[in-house]
Parts: C-alpha cells; structure tokens; sequence
C-alpha cells in the first residue's frame, strides 16, 4: 500500500470520527470488581472497538449516575441510553419481572438457564411496550443465608432485622417472622456496619463485595434462586445508530451473555472461598433447614406468586417446567 493511499485511510477514519460519534452512557450499580461490572466494562470495549470509533460508551459503576431501583426509567427516559438492572427490583411494576427470585424455581445454573428461556419472550415484549430492548441478562450465583449464629430452622430467625432486596426477600421475612428492611447492595455496608439488618439472603458475590465477614459469621449454602441482571437499552438511541453499529452492539452483547453466565458460575465458588478465607464459616445447610425453606418460603412465595401474575406468569412456569 502506498503511503499516500495508508494517509487517506487514516484521515478518513479521523474524519468520520469527528463527523458522528454517538456517547452512551451505561448505569449500574455495582462495585467496578464485581463480575457483573467487569464483564459490562467488556462489553462495553467490545462495542467501541467493533464500532470503529462512531460509539463511545462510558460504564458508570457503583450507582454513580443513579440508584439502583432508579435505572430502568432512566434508560427509559433516556438518561442514561444502557443501564443494567435487578430484574426483581422491579416486580411491583410487572410481576414477570419477578420470576427469577421465586426461592427454589430455578435454583442450579442450569435450571437458570432454562428458566431464562421460558421467560425470554413475555421479557423482551413488556420491555418493548416500554420503549425498552433487552440486550443480554446474566445471573447472579446461587442465593445463601449469611447469619450471625447459626441455626438449626428457620424459626431461628424469628424478630432478626432482615435486609430485602426485593418483594420476595420481603415475603421472606414476613414468613419467617424476620423484620423486612430494605436496602440495596450499594447501601448494604452501612446497613451491617449501624446494625440496620443482622440477617439476609444474597450470592457469596454480593457477601464479598459487601464485606459481609466483618460482621457475619455464617454462610449457608442454601442455593435458593439466581436472580438475573438484565442490560438494557433505550430502543431509540439503538435505532439511531447506523445498520452495522446495531449488529456491533448486539454481537457484543451476545458474547456478554455467553460469557457472564460462565463468569457468574465459575465465580460462586471463588467469591465462597473468599468468604471463608475472610474468616466466615461456610456451613451446608441440614436435611430440616432446607425442607424448612422450601415448605415455609418457596411454595407459599410461587403459589402467591401466580395469583398475582395470571395466566401470563403460569404460562412461564409451565414453559419452564417443561421437560
Ligand atoms: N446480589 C444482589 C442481588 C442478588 C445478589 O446476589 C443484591 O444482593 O442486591
């Protein structure tokens, strides 16, 4: 190639970088270490890099931009043109967003998976009504008890202040005789540290970014659930990029999925060791406490559950529960 052909090239793509370069901003409320963030933060290279220059993405981690149970409507309104967010945090709004933290539904990756699958549809449409694409969906490990003492039953936990993320942690703690608060992870820290809660459900993820060993003993490995964080984006700032950009970005996110659901699964027992390395007590949980759960907690949440979200809802749980 000619050196005066190589210059053209190069002034070329100058030029077309200067011409229209799109910035989106990505919210999300975790911690930059978390896996969620690291693998967000990828996605978001990936697309820059696939985009040639006409999109510049900008992750914003640990709540910076907005809170977590604000995000939604914030890429809804375009504010920030990506965010991800809990789905559950949003279940008041549309019970399918929900599913994915029904206590022992789905509670191995795999189930997960499947889960995911069934629901996919029913997402992606209440989504679209809203203005809304999702752009993949990645879980969070399996959910554990983190306590103070341990417990033969959940009775045990009767009158403990309760961290709730989400309406069926909240239900949770109603069953158990627990007192419900509700924090979000960022806020999770002070929660433990002014003595706010004492006891909650969260991954081993969420146990380790919180420093959850400077304040709780122990950690049972229940494997209740794994609620799902979703990316999103505003359909319009996605429409509005070029033909090949659209493909850019939707080819990077498909990686991302792909590539979280590994991270998230080979993490849980990483983020475990972590936690017993922090000197936290890692306990499997007994043949009573897990019958426990599922009599006191799971059925009553999932029979609770389809009432309220219809024959839409049932129409998931049957899809999933296909064989
Ligand atoms: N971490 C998030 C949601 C589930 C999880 O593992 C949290 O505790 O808020």
């Amino acid at each position: 190639m000619s050196k005066l052909s190589l210059a053209a090239i190069v002034l070329g793509g100058i030029a077309a970088t200067a011409q229209a370069q799109t910035k989106w901003d990505i919210a999300s409320a975790y911690p930059t270490s978390n896996f969620h963030t690291e693998n967000l933060t990828q996605f978001a290279k990936d697309v820059e890099q696939a985009a040639g220059g006409k999109l510049r993405v900008t992750v914003h981690a640990n709540a910076a931009l907005f809170k977590a149970p604000d995000i939604k409507r914030a890429v809804q309104g375009n504010q920030a043109q990506v965010g991800e967010i809990l789905l559950v945090n949003y279940q008041n709004e549309w019970q399918g967003y929900g599913v994915d933290g029904l206590p022992f539904l789905a509670d191995s990756y795999p189930e997960a998976r499947k889960l995911y699958q069934a629901q996919k549809p029913a997402l992606e449409k209440k989504l679209g009504e809203q203005g809304i694409m999702l752009l993949y969906a990645v879980p969070w490990p399996p959910q554990g008890l983190f306590v103070k003492k341990p417990i033969s039953s959940l009775a045990d936990l009767k009158g403990s202040k309760w961290r709730a993320y989400s309406p069926a942690t909240t239900r949770m703690a109603e069953l158990i005789g627990a007192q419900p608060v509700t924090v979000q992870a960022a806020d999770l820290p002070q929660a433990m540290a002014t003595g706010a809660v004492e006891s909650f459900m969260t991954s081993g993820a969420t146990g380790y970014d919180s420093k959850t060993y400077e304040h709780i003993k122990y950690y049972y490995n229940t494997q209740a659930w794994l609620p799902k964080n979703a990316v999103i984006v505003n359909r319009k700032a996605f429409e509005s990029l070029d033909e090949a950009t659209q493909q850019a970005v939707r080819k990077a996110a498909a990686a991302a999925e792909e590539r979280g659901w590994k991270t998230s699964e080979a993490k849980d027992r990483e983020y475990v060791g972590l936690l017993k390395k922090n000197g936290m007590e890692i306990v499997e949980p007994s043949p009573q406490l897990k019958t426990d759960m599922r009599k006191m907690v799971g059925e009553p949440i999932l029979k609770e559950w389809l009432q309220k979200a219809g024959p839409e809802g049932q129409a998931v749980v049957d899809a999933y529960k296909k064989p």
